[in-house]
Order: structure tokens, then C-alpha cells, then sequence
């Protein structure tokens, strides 16, 4: 009998709430304009959020993400996740193992983790992680990856092999999330594409349609 009680990592696209991109609006009115165009999953990406700060912020992006019955994941912070009753957590390789996530958070949340490839997402899946992050798909300047970009083809090899969802990660924005869709992944990670775009609401939904209609099958 499953006795989890752990949320689905919903498909599509899969929104950053990024401190680093558009520095000067805060977290939480990012993250309203984001679910005000129907994310259904942010992640809450902090790297220059002094940890108190931080920490508020994740409690009100997970309240106001729970309202508009969207998942909040914390990227690199286990404790953070915990304190703010997030959904869960995407650790890369500088954050604490998977395993230890897991341990940390117990059955309930989501552990997502960061791969480069079909080993890792095995290896994450052993781990038990729920869904892995590969990239970069494309180029970004978002973040320095030490990795080379797969492209899609190299997108689509890991995603018929991985045991594991994944979401690709880097580059990803309405010009190509149809592709990225069209793939098989199962979510599309999207930084600058929405935060720097006029209308953040709009570009969100624009998002969502495009990579339904990218996805196989349809
Ligand atoms: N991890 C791999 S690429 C990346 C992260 C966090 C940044 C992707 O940003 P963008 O702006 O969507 O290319
Ligand atoms: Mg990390």
C-alpha cells in the first residue's frame, strides 16, 4: 500500500522565482505574477537572499502558492523547505545528497535533483529523488553550468532512459518550449523567458499553451 501522501510534480512548465534575475521586484511579488498566469510549480531560487530574509520569503511564496493550488520547491535548501512547509526541495551537486534530503524531509515531499545525464538520473532515482532537472538544454547566461549543452537531442536520449521525470533546464523559453515539450519531458524549467518578459502573467500562460501543444502525442 502507498502511504505517501507526496504531491505529483504537475507537467509543463516549470517557473523559477529567481532572486538573481529582475534584482529589484521581490520574491513574493515575483512569485504572484507568476501563479497569476497559472503556474502550477515554482521553484524558489535564492542565491543572494540573506537567509532570514530568505526564509520569510519562503514561508509567504509557500502560503500564496498553496492558495492558488500550485507547488512550492525550495532549490538548495533542505532547511528552508522544512521551516516554510514547502512542497520540497531540488538539490544540485553543491547541496546536500539526495539521500540526505530525503532523509530530512521524510516521504511526503518532493525531492528533486539536478543531473547531466541517464547515470545520475538512475543514481537519483536510487537515492529517491522524484524527478530530475538535466541541462543546459540550450545556452544560458542565467547561470554558469559546468556542463556541455545537450540540445534537444540529447534532451530527448536522456528522457526515453531516465527512470526518473525530468524537467530540462537552461535556455528554455516560448520560442522553444514546444520543442522541449515535443521530447517527452515532463516539465520545462523557465527562468529569464518569464521573469524579464512585460508581462509576466501573460507570458506564463503563453508558456503553458505552447507546451501543450508540444507535447508528444498531441
Ligand atoms: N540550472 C541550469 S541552467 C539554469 C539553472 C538554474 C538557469 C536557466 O536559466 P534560463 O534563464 O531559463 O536560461
Ligand atoms: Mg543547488
Amino acid at each position: 500500500m502507498n502511504v505517501s501522501r507526496r504531491p505529483l510534480l504537475p507537467p509543463g512548465p516549470y517557473l523559477l522565482c529567481d532572486d538573481t534575475v529582475l534584482p529589484d521586484v521581490p520574491l513574493v511579488g515575483k512569485a504572484e505574477r507568476l501563479l497569476a498566469g497559472g503556474a502550477r510549480v515554482l521553484q524558489l531560487r535564492m542565491k543572494r537572499t540573506p537567509v532570514r530574509q530568505a526564509l520569510e520569503a519562503a514561508r509567504a511564496i509557500t502560503a500564496s502558492c498553496r492558495a492558488a493550488g500550485a507547488l512550492c520547491l525550495v532549490n538548495d535548501r533542505v532547511d528552508l523547505a522544512l521551516l516554510s512547509g514547502a512542497d520540497g526541495v531540488h538539490v544540485g551537486d553543491e547541496d546536500l545528497p539526495a539521500e540526505d534530503a530525503r532523509a530530512l524531509l521524510g516521504p511526503d515531499r518532493l525531492v528533486g535533483v539536478t543531473v547531466r545525464g541517464v547515470e545520475g538520473a538512475r543514481a537519483a532515482r536510487e537515492a529517491g529523488a522524484d524527478y530530475v532537472g538535466l541541462g543546459p538544454v540550450f545556452a544560458t547566461t542565467t547561470k554558469q553550468v559546468p556542463a556541455r549543452v545537450l540540445g534537444l537531442e540529447g534532451l530527448a536520449r536522456v528522457v526515453r532512459d531516465s527512470p526518473l521525470p525530468v524537467v530540462g533546464i537552461g535556455g528554455v523559453g516560448l520560442e522553444n518550449i514546444a520543442r522541449v515539450a515535443a521530447t517527452g519531458a515532463h516539465g520545462a524549467a523557465v527562468v529569464s523567458d518569464a521573469l524579464l518578459a512585460q508581462d509576466i502573467a501573460e507570458r506564463v500562460r503563453r508558456l503553458a499553451g505552447a507546451f501543450e501543444q508540444g507535447r508528444v502525442g498531441k
